[in-house]
């Protein structure tokens, strides 16, 4: 029997049937496993690698440089070995290819040998470098999530759940989410891993899912759900040694911490040399070779964290003359391309504006994207690509290319852009939104924490659920912290029961002490200390009233 508010809240979720609320809150693999040949292209991709490996031709796998592509290749490359494909991977660089296909790697992969290219999380908009490699005499399928341009590439296959017209059900797959569906196909008609096995890599679609910050519904809960279980019992040396690293077991593991240790470690080496060092990690099969590539990426990401502060300083002091722009345009030459992404973030936090963060390499110059609410960072670079090289990505994130002389034109095009728009309260999208009110901190009980856990993994899509608290008094402020910047709110309701906030950061911002009566926006959180757990909010937000 559900308490009360945990109903209110699964309705509020729009989870108040029975048979999608227990789909939701259990969701199970194979009823989330949408068939694979609804995929545009997917029966064309399985019968060309069927070929290959009658022939044992040279497949290559081609990656890209983040955790998605990095989980993708893994993917694939365990997958083919397992179908007994001929196969080899290979991860751009960043800083020598950039992303997506280039025609320098695939004139490498033809000398490697290469008959047939098999993208993953890029190649959707690579027309070009597809036509170069059919000119080499090499084949390509592109499997991908990204933006599609109305015609496809010369792709034996381009499977993207974003090409319009098609019947499968779930449109929000990773990179991963796709290469996992061709290795679903290709089960369907060729042996070498048997229908059920395939599960095994779900650890592997988990890591790749959080990471890019799809939605966690669907096809795409079902997968990190049971990939969180999976990856509590992996064997696989690397996860195991990124877990080590980063202070974790993995049993614990869960999408939080996906998303801002595993993630972030395996995420250095690409942002400051090479991501093939991602890959060794991930198809590592020796203890002792994978704890050394995650030290090594251990003492990376302390690195990039080291720079991405000196880069958001300079940042800071660029976006202060910029008062009046709802879009901030920032660009630095030592501001390096593979950081600038983690810095546009920071950016769009501190000033709740969409930003783009560039490096000016001599005369051309990179950039990234960061945005929410109504402004699609995607739409905006097409409504001014006439002052762009390129560009393209997703809504909330995408990346630019344009000349370095370019930069003032493109930045006042992108703000005239943002100003047709004529967006309403984009801010609102910043504010925290309450699933349901808790009045009484009775209500607030361990059986409830116990219930909020059935609604993990939390992430894009389904976010971590807040309670809206309309009054309660302070009894007591209290400031902690090296610099006094967390602050720690005991309050009670109307019936004197008390309950204890605390708001990391927030001290500066929420003045409430002794007395006042405030309404609060918070999330539950068990607190462990001295062995007692007891139950506390994470403040949010808080107005006086
Ligand atoms: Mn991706």
């Amino acid at each position: 029997m559900a308490s009360q508010l945990f109903e209110e809240l699964l309705k509020s979720r729009g989870l108040d049937d029975p048979v999608t609320r227990a789909a939701f809150l259990a969701p199970d693999y194979e009823a989330f496993k949408h068939d694979p040949f609804l995929l545009p292209d997917m029966e064309a991709a399985v019968q060309r690698l069927l070929v290959a490996k009658e022939k044992q031709e040279l497949v290559f796998i081609y990656g890209d440089y983040d955790i998605d592509g990095l989980t993708a290749t893994t993917t694939l490359f365990e997958a083919f070995k397992a179908f007994g494909i001929r196969v080899d991977a290979f991860i751009p660089n960043r800083f020598v290819e950039g992303y997506g296909l280039a025609k320098s790697a695939v004139q490498q992969l033809k000398d490697r040998g290469a008959d047939l290219i098999v993208t993953v999380d890029c190649g959707s908009l690579s027309h070009a470098e597809i036509d170069f490699a059919n000119s080499l005499g090499m084949q390509v399928i592109v499997t991908d999530h990204h933006s599609v341009a109305e015609t496809m590439p010369a792709a034996v296959a381009t499977i993207n759940p974003k090409r319009p017209n098609h019947k499968y059900p779930f449109i929000d797959l990773a990179g991963v989410g796709v290469a996992f569906k061709l290795v679903q196909a290709l089960q369907q008609r060729t042996d070498g891993l048997p229908l059920g096995h395939e599960k095994w890599l779900l650890d592997l679609v988990a890591l790749g899912t959080v990471c890019d910050v799809v939605t966690l519904v669907d096809e795409n809960r079902a997968n990190v759900f049971w990939g969180l279980k999976v990856m509590h019992k992996t064997r696989r040396p690397g996860i195991r040694a990124l877990a080590s690293v980063g202070g974790l077991k993995t049993e614990e593991l869960n999408a939080r911490s996906l998303g801002f240790v595993l993630g972030p470690h395996l995420n250095a080496a690409g942002r400051l040399e090479t991501a093939q060092y991602g890959l060794d990690l991930l198809t590592a099969t020796d203890n002792m070779q994978a704890l050394e590539i995650a030290n090594q990426l251990h003492d990376m990401n302390i690195a990039r964290r080291t720079e991405q502060d000196r880069i958001v300083k300079e940042a800071i002091v660029q976006a202060d003359g910029f008062i009046d722009h709802p879009v901030l345009v920032l660009s630095g030459p030592t501001w390096s391309h593979g950081i600038i992404g983690i810095v546009a973030a920071k950016m769009l936090e501190r000033y709740a504006k969409p930003t783009f963060v560039l490096q000016e390499i001599g005369e051309e110059s990179k950039g990234s994207a960061r945005s929410y609410g109504d402004f699609s960072a995607v739409d905006g670079i097409r409504a001014v690509e006439s002052w762009l090289t390129r560009g393209g990505g997703h809504k909330l994130a995408a990346g630019v290319t344009l000349p370095t002389q370019n930069i003032a034109d493109f930045r006042k095009a992108i703000n005239d852009f943002y100003h047709s728009l004529g967006l309403e309260n984009q801010q609102q999208h910043l504010q925290p939104k309450a699933d349901v009110s808790i009045a009484e901190f009775m209500h607030v009980s361990p059986a409830l924490i116990e219930e909020l856990k059935l609604l993990e993994p939390y992430g894009n899509g389904n976010p971590s659920p807040i309670f809206h608290i309309p009054q309660a008094t302070v009894i007591e402020r209290r400031l902690m912290g090296k610099e006094n910047q967390h602050l720690k709110l005991k309050v009670q309701d109307g019936n004197r029961m008390p309950f204890s906030v605390i708001g990391f950061n927030l001290a500066h911002k929420v003045t409430a002490d002794a007395g006042d009566m405030i309404e609060l926006w918070v999330e539950l959180i068990e607190n462990e200390w001295r062995g007692r757990v007891s139950i506390e909010g994470r403040l949010l937000r808080a107005e006086s009233i």
